[in-house]
């Protein structure tokens, strides 16, 4: 097995990781496009992108160098340290340049479906191109396409800062490029992922119990889907392994309406089925938590009809409006049913690293596993999602597979952490190099600082929404997230659902701020989610005024009359 590296991929993967841009003048670009476009028509869609940037890359690196081309014609070199250094350094400041004018953008990409394949050839080049070249494809036809995430007018979804630590960190991984699936691959792999997520379940107080050195542990995970997943099929191998495989039609899962859809496709893929997957209702009256007495009334309706409530799963920080389930209540449930119990903390999860935050996950101490995505708000670059389990074996036993061709002494003598036993894939990258970054580059107060800024900027426009009496703060804030309306006229007939929409919709594609929205108790509502990485004061109220700027035109248009 040969995993290969080459500066090429490498130069792909930064520009990809952190959607570089670059700041060019291409004149002659234009002509070249054109040119090629009637040459070559339209591109085959089944690369993915970021293949077609390294394959980009491969060719066209070089053209502009002879000894590259004589190289590559008497055979490739694909990873000469020289020409890394070199090329590295120039995608350095094309991404650093990329961040100083990030503000020119407009922050949702204002491209229509399919326009990439205008811009770029059908086939792959034959000879090598310039990585000028390619810089000057990604500023005219890649950065068109991208919505920049990490821009101060992003306030839509929910954030995902990158930071400078996160960067390096991810730089440093795709420099090493190492496949650590067991221990042997990269003991050092291994081992800072046990040591870091020890760290961190520390900062946010976690119960002894999800720490390496009892039956417990972390693990990183790609994203909070993929840990949800793994737990749930933990929690039905050791039911199955009780009652007998012939039970998994009996099996029945458990979340609120809020919870994330990830826990439904985890249950799709697990063959749950679809008619023992529960979605409890909640609404205004608890801020949409789920309330103990729901979540109790339909087990025992389960119970009574022959069914087995196994798997329960709470938010911490809904993915609509960051409401927090009760914890302690609704794992005291799970446990008197012994049900698995999985708290889901993907975005609210960091604010938990400060004191008056972390009552927020009071109640953990019932859970069996605990998921935080460091890749939300907590400034690691995509994708980094921590998972801690209670019970590490009850993973182990649903995952692990143990080939001949990856046995070895530290494996088999049970003395190490094989992760490729913890996760979904084989393979997995170094990625607790930049969570190891952030935390030792930044430390607990700076990072309890930024929580409390972003926290303090959403409080500020809460603020601002609630001093003007033709909106309306629809759900108390509780983290960095603001849910907000316009308030339809009284005899609007829709609840002010075109209304909202419509000034959701002006403002996204005004490419002046990004915002998302939600839908509660059957009212349409805006999220504003503080947290890209250069927000500050006056991103707030400019956006704030671009708002009721395009509210106001909305409301004085006669055409809305019937809002
Ligand atoms: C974002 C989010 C998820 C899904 O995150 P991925 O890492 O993209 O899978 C799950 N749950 C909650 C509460 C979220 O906010
Ligand atoms: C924001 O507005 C855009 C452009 O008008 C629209 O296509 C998009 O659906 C909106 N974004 C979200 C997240 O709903
Ligand atoms: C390094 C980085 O980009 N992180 C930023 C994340 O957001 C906070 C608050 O807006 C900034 O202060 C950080 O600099």
């Amino acid at each position: 097995m040969v995993w290969y590296l080459s500066p090429l991929s490498f130069l792909g993967k930064l520009c990809w990781v952190q959607e570089a841009g670059y700041r060019g003048s291409c004149q002659d670009e234009q002509n070249l496009k054109a040119d090629e476009r009637s040459r070559h028509g339209t591109v085959t869609p089944s690369f993915s992108a970021l293949t077609r940037v390294n394959l980009i890359l491969s060719n066209r690196l070089g053209s502009e160098n002879p000894s590259i081309v004589a190289e590559m014609e008497s055979g490739l070199k694909p990873m000469d340290a020289e020409e890394l250094r070199e090329n590295a350094h120039k995608m350095v400041d094309f991404i650093a340049d990329y961040y100083k004018s990030i503000e020119s953008y407009p922050v949702l990409s204002q491209v229509q479906p399919g326009y990439l394949r205008e811009l770029l050839p059908d086939s792959a080049p034959n000879h090598p191109e310039s990585l000028q070249d390619i810089l000057s494809d990604v500023q005219q036809k890649i950065l068109p396409g991208v919505t920049h995430w990490q821009s101060p007018d992003y306030f839509a979804y929910f954030p995902s800062n990158s930071s400078t630590a996160g960067f390096l960190g991810e730089m440093l991984s795709a420099g090493i490029n190492i496949v650590g699936f067991s221990w042997i691959t990269s003991p050092a792999a291994t081992e800072l992922e046990v040591i870091v997520l020890d760290w961190l379940a520390k900062m946010l107080k976690l119960p002894e119990h999800f720490l390496s050195h009892g039956k417990g542990g972390g693990v990183i995970q790609g994203t909070a889907s993929e840990a949800v997943l793994v737990v749930l099929l933990a929690a039905r191998d050791k039911v199955l392994r009780k009652l007998g495989k012939y039970f998994l039609g009996k099996l029945v899962v458990y979340n609120s309406d809020q919870a994330h859809s990830s826990l439904k496709k985890a249950c799709q893929i697990a063959g749950i089925h679809m008619e023992n997957y529960r979605v409890l209702k909640t609404d205004s009256s608890t801020s949409y938590a789920l309330s103990a007495d729901v979540i109790s009334e339909a087990i025992s309706k389960d119970c009574a009809a022959g069914l087995i409530p196994f798997f329960l799963c709470a938010t911490v920080g809904t993915t609509s409006s960051t409401a927090v389930d009760p914890l302690s209540e609704v794992g005291r449930i799970a446990k008197s049913n012994d049900m698995w119990f999985h708290v889901d903390a993907a975005y609210a999860g960091s604010a938990c690293i400060c004191p008056e935050y972390r009552h927020y996950i009071d109640g953990v101490e019932e859970a069996d596993s605990f998921n935080m995505n460091a890749h939300k708000w907590f400034l690691t670059n995509f994708d980094c999602s921590t998972l801690w389990v209670k019970d590490r074996s009850a993973l182990i036993h649903s995952l692990s597979t143990n080939p001949e061709y990856l046995k070895n002494k530290a494996s088999q003598a049970n003395t190490v952490v094989d992760y490729k036993d913890w996760q979904i894939p084989l393979g997995r990258r170094f990625r607790s190099l930049k969570l190891w970054m952030v935390l030792r580059l930044y430390g607990l107060q700076n990072l309890q600082r930024y929580i409390r800024n972003h926290i303090k900027l959403a409080e500020l426009f809460e603020e601002l929404v609630a001093a003007d009496s033709r909106f309306e703060v629809v759900v108390p804030r509780t983290f960095s997230l603001v849910c907000f309306r316009l308030l339809p006229r009284p005899d609007g007939q829709d609840n002010g659902y075109k209304l909202n929409y419509n000034l959701m919709d002006t403002v996204n594609s005004s490419g002046k701020i990004f915002i998302s929205h939600t839908v509660l108790s059957g009212q349409f509502i805006l999220r504003f989610a503080v947290g890209a990485p250069l927000t500050e004061e006056r991103h707030i109220k400019a956006a704030w005024k671009a708002l009721q700027d395009q509210a106001s035109a909305l409301l004085a248009d006669p055409g809305n009359s019937e809002f």
